[in-house]
């Protein structure tokens, strides 16, 4: 066995990546050739006011070292943030797969999860209108298995071979860079009217998934249909689901766009935080199952990587939890050098012939080659498996096994023939035995050909509120595109899904309202709304808006008592330092009304202050009205009820109001984990 592994718990990531982990404080600092450095602020000189010599090796490595730090960005899924954690299952898979790391609920398998936006460059803003990619590395003893999905179950194409075209349509335009991050573009809505297997993804895009609230509450999904195989050689129809336990939420539009100003790095900090204060990030993993010999049972092609499967038709079955419970030590070591594959799998998973499936085999170790510079990836501390790996290969930019012994080749003798393959049994990898009998062609496949019932069912399935936000979605994207023929061309397409959205967003842009289609899908999957998803007022943050004066003896009890609901608290007034209640006690304020703002928080608790402090409650009012508007939570007790009466607030839905602190301890509690309040008018 690998020294390597079962150092102390799990199965010896952790150890693994501490061996080439450093820590320079407290060092002496050398150059790295090792040698003690004397001076680090002045280069060589010849005179004092002379030039830089070439033999000064200090000054030269440090600059050569700099100017190479950067590695190009991935060319999708640039922006993206990881952390470490750990999976376990909760009851052995053994009936449908043999993968190791399925079998034994004792058994923690340790994993690296990295959250991305698809089509922002590195510094992008993290609140995009986009999909999520929600990629899992699970370091497990038979080898590193990935799980590269998305929050989108579905995608835009068909075919691997439409991805390039499909990413030059919704980068931003060759001729100038703009726009940023935004699929608000005439090429992107050019190629969906052109390509309208796009139909399903574009409504998931255009709906509330795509603006997520954070990494911790949306879902992931593995996308394509993949195989689970037992120890038979039985074989199962898989697709893969994490089901966030803190439930799917998002938020709107408007606050989206502000946060991207107020804190681009939104998602990440959230992430972060949430794993330093303890709170970490849970995932149930699902996974729905058709036996081989139902494939062909359903009325669309479950090959089809733009068709999801119902979970109402096909259940899905919640087989083990993953927690994210370590935050990196370097994002450049750990995240940016991270290699995903959808082709890293274990034995007792396998693929299928998904044709978009098919090309991201081929596609993932190919652009690492660019990316991480060479083929010696798998040796980079985040990307090695914890089982020993061994085999013929050699060399390459910057190789760093030493591998001994003259022989590097398969047959041989003088090795005794080793590295020796192993038999299935001795858990060698053997591809699932598919009859594969047909001519070669550029074609698809007749069942691949109805791209708009799911795009109608996911429509049927939403909200009211969640319909309206859609609407407004393609409002503002086709709002931005300026080609005439272009906005009518989507307005006709998805006249195709549903005549009230594209009668909806024709209207918003200006376009010729659609003819009423005939359309007869009437389906829906309740699964899909957010609006049945999982409420909890868990590690929500509110908003505490107090100025001197407040009532503290009352105010710090509620404080209290909303903190141990698992709610997070943080005090804003108008000057950081201390504020000070009427019975002389006093709070910390952490933010003041100019660094924080109210699109970074779940809701709003207004305590107030002396009432009498006419710029403190115009400030208060802005902020609260502003939270109002994007249908948060709000409460107040004491000065706060006043402000909350003036701006007519008091009676709306969501608005908790009370002099009686355990009344408003549980109410508002009950309004936080609700969310947001869509049935409020807002004006
Ligand atoms: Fe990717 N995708 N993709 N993709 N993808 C990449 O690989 C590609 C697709 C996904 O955090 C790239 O290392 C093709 C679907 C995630 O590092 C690249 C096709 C899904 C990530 C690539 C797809 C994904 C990537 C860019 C169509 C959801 C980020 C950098 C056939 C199931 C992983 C890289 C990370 C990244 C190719 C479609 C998810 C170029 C050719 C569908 C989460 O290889």
């Amino acid at each position: 066995m690998n020294k390597e592994r079962n150092m102390n718990g799990g199965n010896g990531k952790k150890e693994q990546l501490e061996q080439f982990t450093t820590d320079d404080r407290n060092q002496k600092m050398t150059t790295n050739q090792g040698v003690k450095v004397s001076e680090d602020e002045f280069s060589l000189k010849a005179g004092e006011r002379g030039p830089t010599l070439m033999e000064d090796f200090h000054f030269r490595e440090k600059m050569t070292h700099f100017d190479h730090e950067r590695i190009p960005e991935r060319i999708v899924h640039a922006r993206g943030f990881a952390a470490h954690g750990e999976f376990q299952v909760y009851e052995s898979m053994k009936p449908y797969t043999k993968a190791g790391f399925l079998q034994d609920p004792d058994k923690p398998t340790p994993v690296f999860v990295r959250f991305s936006t698809v089509a922002g460059s590195k510094g992008s803003g993290e609140l995009a209108r986009d999909a999520r990619g929600f990629a899992t590395k699970f370091y497990t003893e038979e080898g590193n298995y990935d799980l590269v999905g998305n929050n989108i179950p579905v995608f835009f194409i068909q075919d691997a071979m439409k991805f390039p075209d499909l990413v030059h349509a919704l980068k931003p335009e060759p001729h100038n860079e703009m726009p940023q991050a935004a699929t608000a573009h005439d090429t992107f809505w050019d190629f969906v009217a052109n390509n309208q297997e796009s139909a399903h993804m574009v409504m998931w895009a255009m709906s509330d998934r795509a603006i997520p609230r954070s990494f911790r509450m949306m879902e992931g999904f593995g996308v394509h249909t993949f195989r689970f195989v037992n120890e038979e050689g039985k074989s199962h129809f898989v697709k893969f689901h994490w089901k966030p336990v803190l439930g799917t939420h998002s938020v709107v539009w408007d606050e989206a766009q502000k946060i991207n100003g107020k804190d681009p790095d939104f998602h990440r900090r959230d992430l972060w935080e949430a794993i330093e204060n303890g709170d970490y990030p849970e995932y149930e993993l699902g996974v729905q199952m058709i036996p081989e010999e139902e494939e062909f049972r359903f009325d669309f092609d479950i090959l089809d990587p733009t068709k999801l499967w119902p979970e109402e038709e096909v259940p899905v079955k919640l087989i083990g939890k993953m927690t994210l419970n370590r935050n990196v030590d370097n994002v450049f070591a750990e995240m940016e050098q991270a290699a995903f594959h959808p082709g890293h799998v274990v034995p007792g998973i396998d693929f299928t012939n998904d044709p978009l499936l098919q090309g991201r085999l081929f596609s993932y170790t190919d652009t690492q080659l660019i990316r991480l510079g060479g083929p010696n990836f798998h040796e980079l501390p985040i990307n090695r498996p914890v089982c020993p790996f061994h085999n013929n290969q050699r060399d390459g930019y910057g190789r760093q096994t030493i591998n001994r012994g003259k022989v590097s080749y398969h047959k041989n003798s003088l090795a005794q023939n080793t590295p020796e393959t192993s038999t299935e049994e001795e858990g060698g990898y053997k591809h699932y035995e598919e009859k594969i009998d047909g001519y070669k062609i550029r074609r698809r496949s007749d069942s691949f050909k109805d791209h708009f019932t799911q795009a109608t069912m996911f429509w049927n399935s939403m909200s009211e509120a969640e319909k309206e936000h859609m609407i407004e979605a393609f409002s503002f994207e086709l709002g931005k595109v300026e080609s005439k023929s272009v906005q009518q061309q989507v307005v006709d397409m998805f006249a195709n899904v549903n005549t009230e959205l594209a009668r909806g967003f024709a209207k918003a842009i200006g376009a010729e309202l659609p003819e009423e289609k005939d359309n007869k899908v009437t389906k829906k999957s309740p699964a899909l709304s957010q609006e049945n998803t999982t409420k909890s007022p868990a590690t929500r943050k509110v908003a505490v808006i107090l100025g001197d004066g407040f009532q503290d003896t009352e105010v710090k009890g509620i404080l209290e008592k909303l903190s141990s609901q698992g709610i997070q608290t943080e005090v804003i007034s108008d000057q950081l330092g201390m504020v000070k209640g009427e019975n002389q006690s006093e709070l910390e304020v952490q933010h003041t009304f100019l660094t924080a703002d109210s699109v970074l928080f779940d809701a709003v608790y207004v305590a107030g202050g002396k009432e009498e402090d006419k710029t403190f409650y115009k400030k208060a009012a802005y902020f609260v009205q502003e939270a109002f508007s994007h249908y948060k939570p709000i409460g107040a007790t004491h000065a706060g009820g006043k402000l909350l009466e003036g701006a007519n607030m008091d009676e709306s839905p969501g608005v908790v109001i009370s002099e009686d602190a355990e009344t408003f301890v549980t109410k508002f509690t009950e309004a936080v984990a609700a969310h947001r309040h869509w049935e409020r008018e807002v004006i």
